[in-house]
C-alpha cells in the first residue's frame, strides 16, 4: 500500500531483498517521509496529552503528566537556578517552566515519529516511556494518590495507540511481510485486476496522502476534543470550589480603621491595600490547589495535648479578627515587588494553639499544605501576642485560590515561607530539631524575621523626569517594629528626611514622600529606613539567601 508522498521506490542503498530492520522501507524514503513521520509523533503526543487532560480533570489537575513533571522538576531544581529563574522570569516562571516542557515533550515525540518507520517498537517505547516516567513524577508527589498514575497511563496509551494507527498511513501497513521485490518498484497503480472498479483508480500517492491527512485531522481532532473538554471540566469545578459566592462572617475584632492619609495617592505609588488581583505570589505550585471549602479540614497535631479537628463552617464559627498585614517574601530582593499589603480576616492562631494545649518542648508548628508543602514557624512568634491568622479571608471576600483557599496561615513580621502556609491543612507542633521544612531543608534560615526595606516607586527606574518640583515616593516596611523614619538623598548629598504617611500599625508598610527640585541632568536617588527601635537600613547589599536581602534601594533618573 502506499506511503503519504507516493509508493516506495527501490533505490541503490536499498536493493530489492536486501532485508532492513523493517521490511519495506529503505534509507532514502525513512529520509523522504521525516517530515511526515515527525508530523506523526507530534500528533501522537498531542493525543496523549489530550487524553491525559481529561482523565486529569475527573481526578485533579495536578495528577496531570505535564502539571505532574513540572512539580517534581520545581522540587529538584537546584538553588542557583531557582533563583535564576526568578531573577529572570519572575511570576512568570511557571509559565516559563511548563512551556519548556511541552517543547520537551514536542521533541521527544517527534523523535518518536522519526523512529516509527524503522524502529517501531522502539518509536512506542520512547512515547509510552514518557507516559511511564510522568506516572512516576505523579506518584512520587508529596501529597500523591495511587490514582495520580492514572493520567499519565492514559497518556501512554493514547499517545502509542495513536502512533502506531498515524504510522501505518506514513509507512503503509507493509508489514509483517515484505512485499514482494520489484513490486515497489511501481511507480503507477498496476493496472486495474478484475476486482477493481472500472473507473480509473487514483493515485497511490493520492490515496497515501489522504489517508495520513485523514489519521491526522481525526487525531488532531481527538487531541483537541479530549484536551478542551477536560479543560473545561476542571475549569468548572474550580469555579465550584473556589469562594468566589462565599459570604464571610463579620469580623469580632475588626481591623482598627485606617488613619486618614494612609494612602498618599501619589500616580505611580504602590496603593497603601494590595488590590488582592494585583497581590504578588509566590509558591511552589504549578498548578493552583483546588480545595473545596466543605471537604477542608485542618488537623492540629503532634506535640499536643488534645488534637484538634477543624472544618471550614468550625473556622467561621469562631471568634475572626481582621488586620491589615504587610506579607513579604524573602526572595524580594532589594527595590523589588514581592511585597503587599492586605486585609486579612481569619482565627486567632494562638488561641486555637492553646486549645489544643501546647506540650513543652515543642518550639516548631510544621505546617503542611493540600499540596504537601511543608512550612516552620517558631511557636514563639505566635503565641507572644501578635496577631497570627488562621485566615479565611482577603480584601473583603473569601482567599482566593491563589493566595490559600480555603485557608492559610499569616503571621506578621515572619518572611513568607516560614510563616504564610496556603492551603493549608494540616498544624503540627514539633521542634526545630526534629523536623525541618521544604526551604529549610535546601539551605534557608529557620528563623526568618523580616529585615526593615524601603522602595521608591515614583518616580521609576530611568524614567525622564520635568526639571522643578517633582515628588519622589514610596513604601518602607518593618513589621513587628514599625517605620519610624524614611529618608532620600541625591547622588550622594545630603539625607533628606521624607514625610511619612501615618501609621495603621507596627505590621503594615508605610508610604513616604519628598518634594524634590529636580535639576536638569542624570541624577540618583537612593533612600533608606529606620525602625522604631532606631536601626537604619545597611547599605551593605546581600542577596536573599539565605535570610532575606540587605541593602538600600536606588535608581537613576534623567531630568529634562
Ligand atoms: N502551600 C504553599 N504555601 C506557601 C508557599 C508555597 O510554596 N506553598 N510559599 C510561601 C511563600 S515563599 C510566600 S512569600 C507566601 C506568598 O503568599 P502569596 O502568594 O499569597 O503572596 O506564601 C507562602 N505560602
Ligand atoms: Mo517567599
Amino acid at each position: 500500500m502506499a506511503g503519504v508522498y507516493g509508493p516506495p521506490a527501490g533505490s541503490a542503498t536499498n536493493p530489492p531483498g536486501r532485508r532492513l530492520r523493517t521490511p519495506g522501507v529503505n534509507r532514502e524514503e525513512v529520509k523522504r517521509l521525516a517530515p511526515a513521520a515527525a508530523a506523526c509523533g507530534l500528533l501522537a503526543g498531542a493525543a496523549a496529552l489530550g487524553a491525559a487532560e481529561a482523565a486529569a480533570s475527573l481526578l485533579r489537575p495536578q495528577a496531570g503528566p505535564l502539571a505532574a513533571v513540572g512539580a517534581a522538576f520545581v522540587d529538584l531544581t537546584p538553588r542557583w537556578l531557582k533563583e535564576f529563574a526568578i531573577r529572570t522570569f519572575g511570576e512568570a516562571d511557571k509559565l516559563v517552566l511548563l512551556a519548556g516542557l511541552g517543547a520537551g515533550v514536542a521533541a521527544v515525540a517527534a523523535l518518536a515519529g522519526l523512529l516509527a518507520p524503522r524502529r517501531p517498537r522502539t518509536a512506542l517505547a520512547v512515547i509510552s516511556g514518557l507516559g511511564l516516567l510522568a506516572a512516576v513524577a505523579a506518584l512520587s508527589r508529596p501529597a500523591a494518590a495511587p490514582l495520580d498514575a492514572l493520567p499519565s497511563l492514559v497518556a501512554a496509551v493514547a499517545g502509542a495507540v495513536a502512533l502506531t494507527l498515524l504510522r501505518r498511513t506514513v509507512a503503509g501497513p507493509g508489514r509483517p511481510s515484505p512485499r514482494p521485490p520489484g513490486a515497489r518498484e511501481h511507480r503507477v497503480p498496476p493496472a486495474p485486476g478484475p476486482e477493481q472498479p472500472s473507473v480509473p483508480a487514483p493515485s497511490a500517492a493520492a490515496t497515501g496522502r489522504r489517508a495520513f491527512l485523514r489519521a491526522g485531522a481525526t487525531t488532531l481532532a481527538f487531541a483537541a476534543i479530549s484536551g478542551g473538554a477536560g479543560r473545561a471540566l476542571t475549569a468548572a469545578r474550580d469555579a465550584a470550589a473556589s469562594g468566589a459566592r462565599l459570604v464571610l462572617p463579620r469580623p469580632a475584632r475588626p481591623a482598627p480603621a485606617l488613619p486618614v492619609g494612609a494612602d498618599l495617592r501619589i500616580p505611580g505609588l504602590t496603593p497603601f491595600t494590595t488590590p488582592s488581583a494585583n497581590f504578588y505570589r509566590v509558591d511552589t505550585a504549578l498548578v493552583v490547589p483546588r480545595v473545596p471549602h466543605a471537604d477542608w479540614r485542618l488537623r492540629v497535631t503532634g506535640l499536643v495535648d488534645r488534637p484538634v479537628e477543624l472544618t471550614f463552617q468550625e473556622v467561621l464559627a469562631r471568634p475572626l479578627v481582621e488586620r491589615d498585614i504587610t506579607l513579604t517574601c524573602v526572595s524580594n530582593e532589594v527595590g523589588g515587588p514581592y511585597a503587599g499589603n492586605a486585609r486579612w480576616l481569619g482565627a486567632d492562631l494562638a488561641a486555637l494553639l492553646r486549645e489544643a494545649g501546647v506540650q513543652a518542648g515543642a518550639d516548631q508548628i510544621l505546617s503542611r499544605s493540600a499540596d504537601g508543602w511543608t512550612c516552620g514557624t517558631p511557636i514563639e512568634t505566635v503565641l507572644d501576642g501578635r496577631d497570627a491568622l488562621l485566615a479565611v479571608g482577603m480584601n473583603g471576600g473569601a482567599l482566593p485560590p491563589e493566595h490559600g483557599f480555603p485557608a492559610r496561615m499569616i503571621v506578621p513580621g515572619l518572611y513568607g515561607y516560614v510563616s504564610a502556609t496556603k492551603w493549608v491543612t494540616e498544624i503540627k507542633l514539633t521542634r526545630f530539631a526534629d523536623e525541618r521544612s521544604y526551604w529549610t531543608r535546601r539551605g534557608w534560615a529557620d528563623h526568618a524575621p523580616i529585615k526593615t526595606a524601603s522602595r521608591i516607586d515614583v518616580p521609576k527606574a530611568f524614567a525622564r523626569v520635568p526639571a522643578g518640583r517633582t515628588a519622589v515616593a514610596g513604601v518602607a516596611w518593618a513589621q513587628r517594629r514599625g517605620v519610624a523614619a524614611v529618608e532620600v538623598r541625591v547622588d550622594d548629598g545630603p539625607w533628606r528626611p521624607a514625610r511619612l504617611a501615618p501609621s495603621a500599625g507596627p505590621d503594615t508598610w508605610r508610604q513616604w514622600r519628598l518634594d524634590w527640585d529636580a535639576t536638569a541632568g542624570s541624577h540618583r536617588l537612593e533612600v533608606r529606613a529606620t525602625d522604631t527601635t532606631g536601626d537604619t537600613q545597611t547599605p551593605d547589599r546581600v542577596p536573599p539567601f539565605p535570610d532575606g536581602s540587605t541593602g538600600r534601594h536606588s535608581l537613576v533618573v534623567t531630568v529634562v
